[in-house]
């Protein structure tokens, strides 16, 4: 397959100024008619004549150029393209095309396919090139005008983006909409939605004194499940305005759920597609968990309107620009809805497991790749995460005003274009009349670049002296790294926890962030008669791995006395690390396991500490998980991991056991329906007493547990009382999943909850469970939702037996892989991901790994999505 790099980037040959598309829908034979208004690009100056428009598994009815039906000498179809040997060069022409597509066999769920009896669209990254030929590349934008005729019946709701322009009867019980959106567009933002859907309806007025109409589409029997998701979007439009300045710019917003989607959510114009998983909530159907995760992405495709929509990207190479600028732009809004601390630990929990993974294996590319052979593969932790700590880090830099100035300019500057990550630095840059040259490498660099710290504290002078080294390990095709410009937050620490004074040269703060620029540095800080505790990497300022030596009484210390919220949770994350640690060498030299006093201690504080954020207390109790600790070792060695963690869960359980029995009972009480912080958070420690409780199988947990699976009202309560029960031996195990599948049956996403609570389990059989599960009657692979609640959660949520010692988990998943390869190739090669890491593990499960590996790239019809990162990971 070609690979496509960015350095081969020109500007397009032609524009398209508008389109007029109709479709006559049907779900196995839907008519496309195209008329495109097209034009010479005046800033290209290529000699060529012909036209090449991108398509896809399209049957051609016919092409005409100015109303002249083209001989079939005038052009070439191949595979992707259609090439029109000469078109007119001195005037505008209009190429008119017809093609037909079956949405049904659309399993790929790429272009228009059929979700349950609906029709939907799915364009990004290139699948409006599926739906008919265009210049399918988003540095082409278009203004749309779209009629849509279907079977009135069948499809009574059709919609589009933009604005309603008309509607009618035909005589042969079709009925069509007219849509026209003001705004031209790349044709990745296109959409369309044809059903039975029922509209749930509201309004926002913005902050100009407009009124917007907002509409959700369901079905009918999730109508009463929306309510939550149009208050996250009247959230996040009243937020964007206050934070940003940002005004909503059409008179309707819609929001249709769908059952089949390869990702979260999209954020066509007007007119957003979600996986359903990201708006239907009821409290008794969805964990608060389920609440935040709707309230952020339906915040997310909103802030996409301006960071993405209005200004989008030039190439495909920029992603980050409005994936990573939009990641940063909701995780502020859900700091500012929930908890900043809780929302920054959880950000960063996921950044440092799964993104720093990424990127310290064979699919590392920096934020703004340079090359590749399927887009679809890019839509990655490494753009959308990383590509979000770059923009915080520039945020840190500028501080919110000069952030928010920087932004003012980039949306005026840009508005209406298709733009670069440089054009997006160069406004930050021009707003603040700052340079940030060496910053930029960020962007292309890969790789987590490392700091180690070492400190020196001159009694005699009262300075500490604070030395940084950054490197960075090799990634591939980048074997050496140069150093970057990195924002590091520092705070100094008296020894009775309280803040000391922060002095460097002739400044003075309690706080302040050091430049670290070259590959090594040192910091002085003066006046300080008693050595301090040095918090460094405050709220986690730049995406980095740290390492500075310290003891577990110091961890011990910052986790009881840090003023950073981050830092003082990052502190019991690092003791805990370093006593999980300390058991594995344990295990591994048959010593008996002894859990440190220190954190007993530092449990018990934390326990009988007075909190006004409980979510936040409850991550305090929370251990590292152990993907994060696979993450810190050089040979993962998954079962000493889970043995270790589990002996330490298990002793504070039994140690602390009153305490945790206390806290149960304080918090537990039923404000089912209740979505405050405060109910929020006394679920989170109950259920966070109840999981640690589980672990002394003793007939007292199991009645806790049983009582509460029982007497749930809300999806929170219920689901970590099952995960009590599934996780331990609690004898009615089969009874509760039992019971719990035939209460949901009918309800999609709790079944999700299920299947993926089985596939995660670390006790014994799961794979034969696994593998039975597969055979139930409500798996199908063909819902990307159910492919990952199985197999997704099995290969990546269970360390214990995906990496099995006889590769029967490796061997499973590169079957589902092939069987997926055929059906929907973006969901294959997401979970070909689970086996991507190999090398990072003992020399026979390695061997084991790598085997399944080339087995999946020697296999016949392979996708360029699967091919793409199994010859890669090989590589
Ligand atoms: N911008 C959207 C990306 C997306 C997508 C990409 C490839 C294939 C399917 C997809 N569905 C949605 C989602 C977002 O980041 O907002
Ligand atoms: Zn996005």
């Amino acid at each position: 397959p070609k690979t496509v790099y960015l350095k081969d980037y020109t500007p397009p040959e032609y524009l398209i100024d508008e389109i007029e598309l109709t479709f006559e829908l049907d779900a196995e034979r839907t008519l496309v008619r195209s008329h495109l208004s097209l034009r010479r690009n005046p800033q290209c100056h290529s000699e060529c004549v012909t036209l090449e428009l991108q398509g896809e598994e399209l049957e051609l009815l016919s092409v005409a150029v100015n109303g002249e039906k083209l001989a079939d000498t005038d052009f070439v179809i191949t595979p992707e393209a259609m090439i029109i040997r000469r078109v007119p060069q001195d005037k505008a022409f209009v190429v008119s095309i017809e093609n037909r597509i079956n949405p049904a066999a659309n399993t790929a769920l790429e272009g228009l396919y059929l979700s349950s009896s609906m029709l939907c669209t799915q364009c990004e990254a290139q699948g409006f090139r599926k739906i008919t030929w265009f210049l399918d590349r988003p540095d082409v934008m278009t203004r749309f005008k779209t009629t849509l005729i279907a079977d009135k019946n069948r499809y009574p709701v059709l919609l589009s983006n933009g604005n309603r322009t008309g509607q009618g009867d035909l005589a042969d019980g079709r009925h069509w909409v007219g849509w026209q959106d003001p705004f031209a567009k790349p044709c990745y933002l296109f959409a369309l939605v044809a059903g039975q859907l029922e509209c749930v309806a509201d309004e926002f007025i913005t902050m100009s004194g407009r009124r917007i109409e907002l509409e959700i589409f369901v079905e009918q029997h999730n109508v009463d499940k929306c309510a939550h998701a149009m208050q996250s979007l009247k959230n996040a439009m009243r937020w964007d305005e206050e934070t940003y300045g940002l005004e909503y710019d059409l008179d309707l917003y819609m929001i249709v759920a769908v059952d089949h989607f390869n990702m979260g959510a999209m954020e066509n114009k007007g007119l957003n597609i979600f996986n359903t998983k990201f708006v239907l909530a009821r409290p008794d159907t969805a964990t608060d968990s389920d609440y935040e995760h709707i309230e952020g992405v339906i915040g997310h495709e909103y802030f996409h309107n301006w960071s993405g929509n209005r200004v989008t990207c030039r190439d495909w190479f920029q992603l980050s620009l409005k994936e990573g600028f939009t990641v940063f732009r909701d995780q502020q809004f859900s700091g500012d809805r929930t908890s900043p601390a809780v929302k920054r630990i959880e950000d960063v929990n996921a950044l440092r497991t799964r993104q720093f993974a990424e990127d310290a294996g064979p699919l590392a590319h920096p934020v703004r790749p340079e090359a590749y052979i399927e887009i679809n593969n890019f839509y990655t932790l490494t753009v959308y995460e990383k590509g979000a700590e770059v923009v915080r880090m520039l945020h840190t830099l500028l501080g919110s005003e000069g952030f928010r100035k920087g932004c003012d300019l980039y949306f005026k500057r840009h508005d209406g274009q298709a733009v670069t990550c440089e054009d997006f630095i160069k406004a930050l840059e021009d707003a603040n009349g700052v340079e940030f040259g060496q910053f930029r490498r960020w962007y292309a660099q890969a790789g987590t670049p490392l700091l180690t710290v070492t400190q020196h504290y001159a009694a005699d002078a009262k300075q500490l002296h604070l030395t940084i080294q950054q490197s960075c390990p090799p990634t591939p095709n980048q074997p050496v790294k140069q150093a970057l410009h990195i924002p590091v937050k520092l705070g100094l620490l008296n020894q009775d926890g309280s803040t000391a004074t922060v002095r460097m040269r002739d400044n003075s703060a309690t706080e302040v962030t050091l430049n670290l620029t070259e590959t090594e540095q040192t910091f002085v800080f003066e006046d300080l008669p008693t050595q301090p505790v040095v918090s460094l990497l405050r709220g986690f300022s730049a995406p980095v791995n740290l390492n500075m030596e310290r003891s577990l009484e110091e961890l011990a210390f910052l986790l009881r006395h840090d003023s950073d919220t981050f830092n003082r949770w990052e502190a019991g994350q690092q003791l805990a690390c370093q006593i999980i640690f300390g058991l594995m060498t344990d295990l591994q030299n048959g010593r008996a396991l002894q859990l440190d006093e220190v954190m007993i201690d530092a449990y018990r504080s934390v326990l009988s500490g007075s909190f006004d954020d409980l979510s936040y207390q409850a991550l305090l109790l929370a251990l590292p998980e152990e993907s994060y600790l696979a993450g810190q070792m050089a040979v993962i060695d998954v079962d000493a991991i889970h043995q270790a963690r589990e002996f330490v869960k298990t002793t504070l359980a039994t140690r602390l056991r009153t305490e945790f029995q206390a806290l149960y009972a304080q918090h537990h009480r039923d404000e089912s329906g209740c979505f405050d912080a405060g109910a929020v958070g006394r679920r989170r420690m109950k259920n966070t007493c109840l999981s640690y409780l589980s672990k002394l199988e003793i007939e007292d947990s199991y009645r806790l547990a049983t009582q509460q699976f029982q007497t749930a009202r809300n999806m929170t309560d219920q689901m970590a009382a099952l995960a009590a029960i599934v996780n331990s031996y609690h004898p009615n195990k089969a009874d509760s999943l039992e019971s719990f599948y035939r209460q949901w049956e009918q309800e999609a996403l709790v079944i999700d909850k299920w299947f993926a609570l089985q596939a995660s389990s670390s006790l014994p059989n799961t794979f034969a469970t696994v593998q039975a599960l597969m055979r139930h009657p409500a798996f199908d692979m063909k819902t990307p939702n159910r492919v990952r609640a199985l197999i997704g959660a099995f290969s990546q949520a269970n360390p214990v037996h995906f990496h099995a010692k006889n590769g029967e988990g490796y061997q499973f998943l590169a079957d589902q892989v092939l069987v997926l390869n055929e059906l929907n190739p973006q969901i294959a090669s997401r979970m070909v991901t689970g086996l991507a890491q190999w090398r990072r593990y003992d020399p026979e499960r390695q061997a084991l790994m790598k085997q399944q590996l080339q087995r999946i790239v020697a296999s016949e019809h392979l996708s360029k999505d699967v091919y793409e990162i199994a010859s890669k990971s090989l590589a």
